[in-house]
């Protein structure tokens, strides 16, 4: 069957054309902020800019940062764009300390976030043919409602599990003919566990799945390709900028498109705020051109990236983002060394163990410690010392090697590492609490 919700058109737009929208929109859209957001006036006033100096997004490094702190400072109606009457939804980011972030959404840019996730969806290849299970959670996460409203569009019969009760999951799946998930890569992972556990490989009939908000591995794709049968794909997003579905992979399963036509993305020096050319690595900052209640401009979402414009073999040509490499506010400081939790895990699988890890980190007698919990499968599980204590030593030089700093090594039990139904904890900063 055709795809239902390949939008052409747009999604392979010269790059000319791509430009032409972007300026207009953006033109636009600083006029909105201007005269609707008076807190982002005011930063434009601090900074010396109207929107008359804003004629293409040539322009655009004239224009303030947003953070996450200005959205808390605001909260909770202060980036509210639009009269109250006009706002149809309210969700929120996953944050678990401080204010949490509220996002606003007109009934058009629910529509456009739905579109987004529709692209999404069709570029991973469900059609309306899809039994497609969402198991992101609802509620005030994005994920549940975003890849729910992207299937709706694209017309698979769709089967809103929410998170949570594999059980009742795993019996769906079974019984519905399940062909598309969509959830966190960690929760397909213990999906993909339960399976082979449980000897449900000839009973499930997956074909693809989308899976983001968190970050995740090649090595990880290719782990719950196998154990779930499927084809994974990324998606990205956030809250802020709408939720799921802000860029996505296609075919190649290389990197993200992200949908040009709504945002505009820029990579800048984390440290400097300076614009990096494309094909270096910064921390991701995007401009929302056209969602109308809750307009974001040039956004710091601490995500560390790469774009990349190229030609794609699907024949998009929206520009593509790498996997995030990790968050400016996850990186740890340990022993004054910077550590990214997703070093430890491209050790750990690089080594051949699962991506059930964990990262305790402390301070005993003005000291930071790092322990790596590492947990075993039943197959390389072992009660004798010896094979323990070169097991732990092989880990722990590896580690060396990539983080420059030493990390004790403990091994755990299979199944000792709580799994997770939504995004997956696998630091805890005891210095913090
Ligand atoms: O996680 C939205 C989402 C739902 C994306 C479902 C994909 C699928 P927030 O809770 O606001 O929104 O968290 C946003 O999650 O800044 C990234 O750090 C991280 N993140 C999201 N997608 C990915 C991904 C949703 N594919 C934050 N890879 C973002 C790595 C991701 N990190």
């Amino acid at each position: 069957m055709e795809n239902q919700y390949y939008q052409k058109e747009i999604e392979t737009a010269s790059p000319e054309t791509l430009r032409k929208w972007q300026d207009e929109r953006l033109v636009k859209q600083v006029r909105h902020v201007w005269n609707d957001l008076p807190y982002y006036r005011k930063k434009m006033e601090e900074a010396g800019v109207t929107p008359d100096d804003i004629k293409s997004r040539d322009d655009l490094y004239k224009l303030p940062f947003l953070t996450k702190d200005d959205l808390r400072d605001a909260y909770p109606y202060g980036f509210l764009a639009v009269p109250r009457k006009d706002c149809v939804r309210i969700q929120s980011t996953s944050g678990t300390t401080g204010k949490r972030v509220v996002a606003f959404y007109t009934k058009e840019d629910i529509d456009l976030w739905e579109d987004c996730c529709a692209r999404a969806i069709t570029a991973a290849g469900g059609t309306a043919d899809d039994v497609l299970q969402v198991c992101y959670g609802y509620g005030l996460f994005t994920g549940g409602a975003g890849l729910h409203g992207g299937s709706h569009k694209v017309g698979c019969m769709t089967l809103p599990m929410s998170s949570g009760n594999t059980d009742r999951q795993l019996q769906f799946m079974e019984d519905l003919g399940t062909t598309f998930l969509c959830c966190t890569p960690s929760y397909a992972q213990y999906l993909g566990e339960c399976v082979k556990e449980r000897g449900l490989s000839d009973r499930i009939h997956l074909r693809a799945g989308i899976f983001g908000a968190e970050a995740w591995s090649e090595e990880m794709r290719r782990d719950i390709e196998k154990t779930l049968g499927l084809k994974a794909y990324d998606i990205y997003g956030l809250t802020e900028i709408s939720g799921p579905g802000v860029a996505f992979e296609c075919c190649e399963q290389n990197g993200m498109h992200i949908n040009e036509d709504h945002f505009i993305a820029e990579i800048i020096d984390p440290e400097t705020g300076k614009v990096l050319p494309e094909g270096e690595k910064g921390e991701l900052v995007f401009t929302s051109v056209d969602k109308a209640a809750f307009p974001l401009i040039r956004y710091r979402t601490r995500d560390i990236c790469v774009l990349h414009r190229g030609k794609c073999s699907c024949g998009r040509t929206f520009l593509k983002m790498s996997k995030p490499m990790g968050r400016t506010d996850d990186m740890l400081i340990v022993k004054g060394v910077n550590v990214f939790p997703s070093q430890i895990e491209t050790v750990l699988m690089e080594l051949g163990y699962t991506s059930n890890y964990q990262i305790v980190v402390d301070r005993v007698n003005a000291t930071d410690t790092i322990e790596v919990l590492v947990e075993m499968t039943a197959e390389n599980f072992s009660d004798e010392l010896g094979k323990i204590t070169a097991i732990e030593k092989n880990i722990l030089s590896a580690l060396k090697a990539m983080l420059g700093i030493s990390a004790k090594v403990r091994l755990v039990a299979p199944k000792s590492i709580e799994r997770s139904e939504g995004k997956a904890i696998r630091v805890i900063d005891k210095r913090k609490i």
